[in-house]
């Protein structure tokens, strides 16, 4: 994931929702610029031209007429198109097929991709995927305090209040990679809670669903499985779940999927080796106040360690 090839602009909206937005932002944008220029025009009229004539007062009760109505007007004109905007966004009038629910942490993701049937149904973490020209839905709600989930190019800001479920409608359709952020301060590393949406083909995007489904592959080398059992050994298990193993914690991010990932960390750092090791190590330096504790582990079992998380895919 290169940084340029991913989008977090209000302006390049890449669905139906963020495109009323857009076009909302525009016409408030230019009416606020069109008033400002002509009351600019006023102020530098009355600054320049001395009145030489005697002050009309039937002149000026037609000229501050017109000034309020014109006021009333435009006023109007922009809650009627900021009403509509809010109603237009609010829904897609279209059953889903796709339905996620997002809950905020301090300060990562979760996403369980809902499904009918319960044993389709899968837990991931700060990474969505979305078909390019499907509705979806997201059911959003807090595991603590107040966020925000805000991805510009595809919607506004949603919520995310502890202990109450809000759904939000979103629709994309240009594929491309999104980048949300939180929206509302929730602590330490607010501006480190980021979140990636990757909108793409129908096809690519039920190959990642089907792939995301499955149980943690099985270690096929004797390094990959010394570094499983590293993981089970270790204090992992009781915050992470890697689905197919013992461990089943649900403190931090599912890691089942791990390495299917661009980012760790809600987007702090790029998924390598290198970082990965940084993080396990000491997650205390790249996100301070974060709630991953510090690991000291030996440096081969952190090496075998990584090689089983570079399996995960
Ligand atoms: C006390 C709970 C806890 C323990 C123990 C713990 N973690 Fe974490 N881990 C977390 C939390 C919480 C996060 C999310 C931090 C954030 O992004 O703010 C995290 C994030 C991660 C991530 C990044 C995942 C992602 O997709 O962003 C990896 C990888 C990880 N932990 C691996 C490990 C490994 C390996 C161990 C054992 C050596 C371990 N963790 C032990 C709580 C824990
Ligand atoms: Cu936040």
């Amino acid at each position: 994931m290169h940084a340029a090839s991913v989008l977090q602009s209000v302006l390049a909206p890449a669905g139906p929702q963020a495109a009323h937005i857009a076009r909302l932002w525009w016409l408030m944008f230019w009416v606020a610029t069109a008033v400002f220029v002509i009351v600019s025009a006023f102020v530098v009229g009355a600054i320049v031209w001395k009145r030489t004539e005697p002050r009309r007062d039937d002149v000026l009760r037609v000229a501050v007429t017109l000034g309020v109505a014109a006021t009333v007007v435009t006023l109007f004109v922009l809650l009627v198109a900021s009403v509509w905007t809010g109603r237009a966004v609010a829904s897609l009038g279209a059953s889903s097929t796709v339905t996620i629910e997002l809950t905020g942490h301090q300060w990562w993701w979760e996403a369980v991709y809902d499904d009918g049937t319960p044993s389709q149904r899968f837990r991931t973490a700060n990474e969505l995927h979305i078909p390019v020209g499907r509705p979806v839905v997201l059911k959003v709600t807090s595991h603590d305090v107040i966020h925000s989930f805000w991805v510009p190019n595809l919607h506004g800001k949603r919520d995310l209040i502890p202990g109450y479920t809000t759904a939000i409608w979103l629709q994309a359709d240009t594929p491309g990679i999104y980048r949300g952020q939180c929206a509302e301060f929730c602590g330490l590393q607010h501006a480190r809670m980021a979140l990636y949406v990757t909108a793409e083909s129908n096809d690519a995007f039920e190959r990642w669903r089907m792939n995301q489904r499955r149980e943690a592959v099985q270690p096929t080398t004797d390094n990959a499985r010394l570094g499983r059992d590293v993981f089970l050994r270790s204090t992992c298990t009781q915050c992470h779940t890697i689905r197919g193993t013992i461990a089943g914690g649900a403190m931090g991010p599912d890691l089942t999927h791990l390495a299917t990932r661009g980012t760790i960390a809600a987007g702090t750092l790029p998924n390598t080796r290198g970082h990965l090791a940084g993080w396990i190590l000491d997650s205390q330096s790249a996100k301070p106040g974060n709630q991953m504790p510090p690991n000291s582990l030996p440096a081969g079992d952190l090496q075998l360690l990584l090689t089983y998380l570079e399996t995960l895919k």
